[in-house]
């Protein structure tokens, strides 16, 4: 079995990455480790430290301590944060990557995930179908920190044999880990705001179309790409991956099938410009081809899912409307 460790374990993706790798690999295989945030309760039910990515004796450490052979280094500030302070997105999504690209070399560990994201395409790319080889001029400093990091883990593979394997994540949707700092939180937002408010505000135009994805995909995709052979995956810059592209109005819509009097009103903020710069849909068919890879949740489907996971969760908590 795998030795892990998860960094940014409290994050969108590591809270529900976590336990869905201690359910493979067993509890005490999986290191949670977090930033300063409270890791939530499905952290704690095997190990779990706090590690601040930008101290490299500390992650050498936790390499150590755990005898680590895989890791998925997960720390990382999202696309609106990362713009409201660039210098900060680029220590954290840069140089903490460097430390542990460094650490896990130092190590010998085996295998690396990071997430890359459609934030690495710019203005110049392809709107749809964006393909895996478009240009890679993005305009926000996340994005910039997306390509950088996609060439320092790739040199890491050609300097030292270290095998990372990246994705371009698109816009995730958890109906467990709420929103943090992203472009594309408007699509988990809006259904806490429908069950508890019965109304939203979106900060995207109507017509804004983005490439998303359902989280118990990403996970699926996460894993099979991790458990690739090398020979399937032989490419260790970021893999486009994608699943389903709508826009904030048939996402709008999609949800009123289901609670039909709720109200959506859009008054657009500067992370309109944001999502602008990103394509609006990508071609994954390089990952369909090399590892095989397909997605399992339509927008009909991930909407009836969030909404029956995250109903009875709101109420309980006398929060649903
Ligand atoms: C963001 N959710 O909005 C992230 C993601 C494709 C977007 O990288 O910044």
């Amino acid at each position: 079995m795998p030795r892990v460790l998860v960094t940014g374990s409290a994050g969108q993706i590591g809270t529900e990455l976590v336990p869905h790798l201690r359910s493979l690999y067993g509890k005490d295989n999986v290191v949670a480790a977090i930033h300063k945030a409270s890791g939530g309760p499905s952290l704690r039910d095997g190990p779990l430290v706090t590690l601040d990515t930008g101290d490299s004796a500390a992650i050498d450490g936790a390499i150590r301590e755990f005898n680590v052979d895989t890791i998925y280094h997960l720390a990382a500030l999202l696309s609106a944060t990362g713009e409201n302070d660039p210098q900060l997105a680029w220590r954290v999504n840069i140089d903490g990557l460097r430390n542990v690209l460094e650490a896990a070399r130092k190590n010998g560990v085996r295998k690396l995930f990071w997430p890359s994201s459609i934030g690495a395409f710019g203005p110049d790319a392809p709107r749809t179908n964006a393909p895996q080889n478009s240009p890679l001029n993005p305009t926000t400093m996340y994005g910039v920190t997306k390509v950088a990091g996609e060439l320092l883990c790739n040199y890491y593979f050609v300097k030292y044999g270290l095998d990372v394997r990246i994705l371009r994540y698109p816009g995730l949707i958890s109906n467990v880990a709420p929103p943090g700092g992203g472009t594309t939180d408007y699509a988990v937002e809006i259904f806490y705001a429908v069950l508890q408010k019965g109304s939203y505000v979106c900060f995207l135009r109507e017509d804004t179309v983005l490439p998303m994805m359902y989280m118990p995909d990403a996970l699926k995709a996460t894993v099979m790409l991790m458990e690739a052979e090398p020979k399937k995956a032989p490419r260790h810059l970021g893999y486009n991956l994608a699943a389903i592209s709508f826009s904030a109005g048939e996402l709008a819509a999609e949800i009123r099938t289901h609670i039909p009097g709720f109200t959506v009103t859009y008054s657009p903020d500067q992370r309109q410009k944001i999502a602008d710069s990103w394509p609006m849909s990508i071609d994954d068919s390089e990952a369909r081809r090399d590892w095989g890879w397909k997605h399992d949740y339509d927008l009909q489907r991930m909407v009836a899912d969030m909404l029956a996971k995250l109903r009875p969760r709101l109420t309980s908590e006398g929060k649903g409307v």
